[in-house]
């Protein structure tokens, strides 16, 4: 067993294990990063593609921005269509100022591998079978093997950076997790293409056949997503049939403006609503889809991630500047305030704007919820006030600051 060392082990080397590892070193905290597959592989997954200011300012204090300022799309409004009427939220009007940057997750993602390969810092891909030990001592440590040999790397923190299906979230035990869930009835079709977007900003779209979304990642590059039953496979949507439904489902006036073209990547994601509670034990800290997952309507799930990295962060550095471990305890508390705010926002956003009718609820509760959900969103779109209370959420709440040194009882 070969014996390593490093302060922080990070596990994960996605959007969230590469910005913490990046900040970390930043600060001259060492951190090791140790990943399940490939980089390559982690750069094919077709993921998010909306960013908060926070997560702007995040990477740019990261010193990783200067692509995504070139090549990022700065919107300061979406469109939000009901059977295809649309109503523009004009977000830096309502959120006084603020906008988001639409620049894809495997950008961002491949900007912070780069800059880590730069600065030559430790990442372990193509790792098996990485186990966490001894997370509530002072002495926390994580063995796993890579290339055949067996390491141990002895830290003095974990952060659990390893998604939905990793190994952090399991290392708190049972007992200790209360695990909130809701399972959507329904999934997104997403296609990637090499077109001209149909609008330059998005759209949301609630329509009688189903939501749809007209999203992009460059004025050449766009990405569309319907939703479909959970029982539908990628097969059953060849690219005609995608595009076809996706015109119905689109304004009139956007739908006439729709480039099609061959599919560069297409698969259909399923929907769900899931926060751990703690998102700490001991010496671990659960960072981003570890600990949650929001249903991707509010484009929070990324957002989420980052906000808890920026947390994590402000607590390391308050242990390892200023030498006070006894705010590691804050961590949970403050991450899990705004993950519960990104949550809420996402279901609502869920329940508004899809169309639960054909999932097998023909009874007159799904349409009671249809028609109360339709009245909910015609509100607050009709008013200046409704629209403020979605652009302030889409634009992302404020990150919260660690309590100061001498408040805290
Ligand atoms: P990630 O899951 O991205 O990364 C975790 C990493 O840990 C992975 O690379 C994994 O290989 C690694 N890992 C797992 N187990 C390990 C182990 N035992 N040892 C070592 N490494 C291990 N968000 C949005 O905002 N908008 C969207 O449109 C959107 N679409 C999505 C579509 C899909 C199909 C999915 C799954 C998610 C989507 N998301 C979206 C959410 C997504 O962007 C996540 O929020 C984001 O990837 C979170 O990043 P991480 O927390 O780094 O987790
Ligand atoms: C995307 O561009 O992939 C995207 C944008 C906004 C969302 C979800 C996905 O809410």
């Amino acid at each position: 067993m070969k014996i390593i060392k490093a302060q922080v082990a990070v596990i994960g080397a996605g959007p969230s294990g590469l910005l913490l590892g990046q900040l970390l070193a930043k600060q001259g905290i060492s951190n090791i990063i140790l990943e399940k597959v490939t980089g390559e592989y982690v750069l094919g997954r077709i993921r998010a593609g909306i960013l908060e200011q926070g997560f702007v300012d995040l990477v740019r204090e990261a010193g990783v921005v200067d692509r995504m300022v070139a090549e990022g799309e700065v919107h300061e409004g979406f469109n939000i269509a009901i059977n295809g009427h649309c109503v523009r939220i004009d977000m830096k009007k309502l959120s006084d100022g603020d906008s988001v940057v639409c620049y894809g997750q495997v950008e961002i993602t491949r900007d912070l591998m780069e800059a880590r390969q730069a600065a030559g810092l430790s990442t372990y891909y193509e790792v098996e079978g990485v186990k966490l030990k001894n997370v509530t001592s002072d002495n926390p440590s994580v063995t796993y093997t890579h290339a055949g040999e067996k390491y141990e790397l002895q830290c003095d923190y974990i952060a659990g950076c390893d998604g939905f299906h990793g190994v952090s979230r399991p290392t708190i035990p049972a007992e200790l997790r209360i695990e909130h869930e809701r399972i959507y009835p329904f999934g997104w079709l997403g296609v990637l293409s090499d077109t001209p977007p149909v609008s330059d900003e998005l759209i949301y779209c609630k329509h009688q056949r189903g939501f749809a979304l007209a999203s992009m990642r460059s004025a050449t590059r766009s990405r569309y997503y319907i939703q479909v039953p959970l029982s539908d496979r990628v097969e059953d949507w060849p690219d005609d049939a995608f595009w076809d439904e996706l015109k119905k489902r689109l304004p009139p006036e956007a739908a006439a403006r729709l480039v099609t073209g061959p599919s560069i990547e297409k698969s259909i994601a399923p929907l769900r609503s899931f926060i751990c509670e703690p998102m700490q034990y001991g010496n671990l800290f659960l960072v981003g889809d570890a600990a949650h997952i929001v249903p991707p309507t509010g484009a929070k799930g990324l957002n989420l991630a980052a906000s808890d990295v920026a947390t994590l962060y402000k607590v390391l550095l308050r242990v390892y500047k200023e030498g006070d471990k006894e705010c590691i305890k804050q961590y949970s508390e403050i991450a899990l305030r705004r993950v519960w705010h990104g949550e809420r926002f996402s279901w609502w956003m869920t329940n508004m704007l899809h169309n639960f009718d054909d999932m097998g609820s023909h009874d007159l509760e799904g349409a009671t919820f249809a028609r109360f959900m339709e009245s909910e969103l015609s509100y607050y779109l009709a008013s200046q006030a409704g629209q403020k209370v979605i652009a302030e959420q889409y634009v992302g709440l404020p990150y919260e600051e660690l309590a100061p040194l001498d408040t805290r009882s």
